[in-house]
Parts: structure tokens; sequence; C-alpha cells
């Protein structure tokens, strides 16, 4: 026999264990925007150096661009060094010839989810950054200092709302080839002087190199990795391999951490 559930105990225990969640989002260490491959990755190493870490996602799912593989065939290659990243996650890879490796898709989404929750970062779905909160009592010098959100289903249909705010030491976006918050930041704070490019045409080797190059700190308070960096500088795309991936969401998370240090 089931438990009986009345209703209104249901409607009761979403709500308040809802509101006690976001009464710790409020305010955190760190918001990766965008749960994809770089996201995913920076979200697990920022959790396992102890920091309260918030992924914000749009979508209601995981993963990115992972999910649509190579031209929907659902396996990625990810070459050395980041089979290491893959190890740390337990993400099993077949090595098709000396340093080239293939995975399935929906392992690599998966398990690289199952990485950063494990670790203590938390997931909310549905929703969407839409600006970013910032200060520039410093010497007139513009720090990012947390992001504003809403429901992705507001925008979507359309209804003229107030977002909420979440505080925070850092922001990362990984939000992929719009590089959303970056273009957020260029477009109401022109004085930041930040321009997103767009990204070049595809040169895979190339792609790979400069998208861990291009990742770190943007501005104080505002991290960018992932594909979100190949497109802040114009560099070119790289198509369905994960390495830059992997090795870009490692490294924001490391500058971060040794940025936060002593806060
Ligand atoms: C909340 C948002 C918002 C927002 C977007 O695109 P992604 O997979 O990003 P990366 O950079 O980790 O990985 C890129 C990779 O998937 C890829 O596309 C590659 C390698 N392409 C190469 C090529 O040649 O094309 O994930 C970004 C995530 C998505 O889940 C979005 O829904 C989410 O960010 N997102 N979430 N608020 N404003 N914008």
């Amino acid at each position: 026999m089931f438990r009986y559930v009345d209703e209104s105990e249901l409607t009761r225990t979403i709500v308040r264990s809802t509101l006690k969640d976001w009464e710790e989002l409020s305010n955190v260490d760190v918001v990766v925007v965008g749960a994809g491959p770089s996201g995913l990755t920076a979200a697990k190493y920022l959790a396992d150096a102890g920091l309260r870490v918030l992924i914000a996602e749009r979508r209601l799912s995981f993963g990115g661009g992972i999910g649509g593989g190579g031209n929907l065939l659902h396996k990625v290659l990810v070459e050395s060094p980041a089979e290491e990243i893959l190890r740390d996650f337990n993400i099993r890879y077949e090595e098709v010839s000396e340093g080239l490796y293939v995975v399935d898709t929906a392992e690599l989404m998966a398990k690289l989810a199952v990485g950063a929750i494990n670790a203590g970062a938390k997931v909310i779905f549905g929703l969407t950054v839409e600006d970013v909160i910032y200060r520039d009592d410093v010497k007139d010098k513009i720090q990012i200092t947390g992001v504003v959100v809403i429901w992705s289903a507001i925008p979507l249909a359309g209804l003229h709302i107030d977002p909420l705010f979440i505080k925070s030491k850092a922001v990362i976006d990984a939000t992929g080839h719009d590089a959303e918050v970056l273009s957020i930041v260029s477009k109401r704070l022109p004085e930041a002087g930040i321009t997103v490019k767009g990204h070049k045409p595809a040169y895979l080797s190339k792609g790979e190199e400069l998208v861990v190059k291009a990742t770190g700190k943007v501005l104080p308070g505002l991290y960018v990795a992932g594909m979100a960096a190949a497109s802040l500088y114009n560099y070119p795309r790289m198509g369905p391999i994960f390495g830059g991936m992997l090795i870009s969401g490692k490294k924001v998370a490391e500058e971060v951490i040794k940025d936060l240090k002593g806060w």
C-alpha cells in the first residue's frame, strides 16, 4: 500500500522545500550560467573546492550541445589531455588512436551532470539569466556582482514580469555560441568595453587551443568558458570534439578558486 498523500501536502511540501533552497541561492559564491560541458565541468571543480555553486540552465535538461552529437550521431570526440577529466567524472571512453577518444553523448551528458551535483553544485532548470548585477563604486571600475534571473517560460509567454536577483562573488558565462552574459554586458554596460565578435568558421586544432587560451576573467567578477570564449574573441569553431570544452571548464574553475581565496 502506498502512503496516503493529501494533495495539499504535496503542494505545501514542494513550495516549502523550494523556498528553503532559494533562500540559500539568493547569495552564492559562483553562478555558472549554462549546464553545457564547460559549465558542468567548471561547477564540479568549484564545488569540490568547497564553493557554493549555482548552475542556472535555461532549458529543462543538461548537456547543452552534447546531446546533438555530431550531426545527431550519438558519439563525440575527446582528445588528450582531456581524458584526465573524463576519468575524474568516471566517464567511459574508447581510444581510437593514440590520444584520441570517442565517447557516447548520453553518458557524457549524464555523468558530467552527476559529477557536478555529487560535488555539491545546485542546478536549477528553466531559469534564464537575463541581466547582471554590477557595481562601479570603487574607482569607477566595473565589477559584476551577480545575475538577474527569470523563469524561462515567462519571456516565452511574452509577459512583462520583473525578475529576481542572485548575488555572487563570480559569474561564469558558459552559455555557448551566443555568449549571452557577455553580450548583455556589452550592450548594457558599454563603458566595460566588451565586444562579442562571434566565432570564426571551423579550424578544429586551432579552435581547441584557442578556446582554452581565451578562457578566464573578462572583468572583475565575470569569467568566460567554453564556446562563449571563442565567440568573445572571434576564435574558430571546432565541431563535435569536447576536449577543449572540458579543459576550459576546469581552467575557469581554477582561476575562480584562486581569485576567491581570501574572501
Ligand atoms: C541560462 C543559458 C542561457 C541563459 C544559454 O552550448 P553549450 O553546450 O556550451 P559549451 O560552451 O559548454 O559547449 C559548447 C558545445 O556544446 C558546442 O556547441 C561546440 C563544441 N560547438 C562547436 C561547433 O563548431 O559548433 O551549453 C550552453 C548552455 C545551454 O544548455 C543553454 O541552454 C544554456 O547554456 N544557456 N542558460 N541563461 N541566458 N543562455
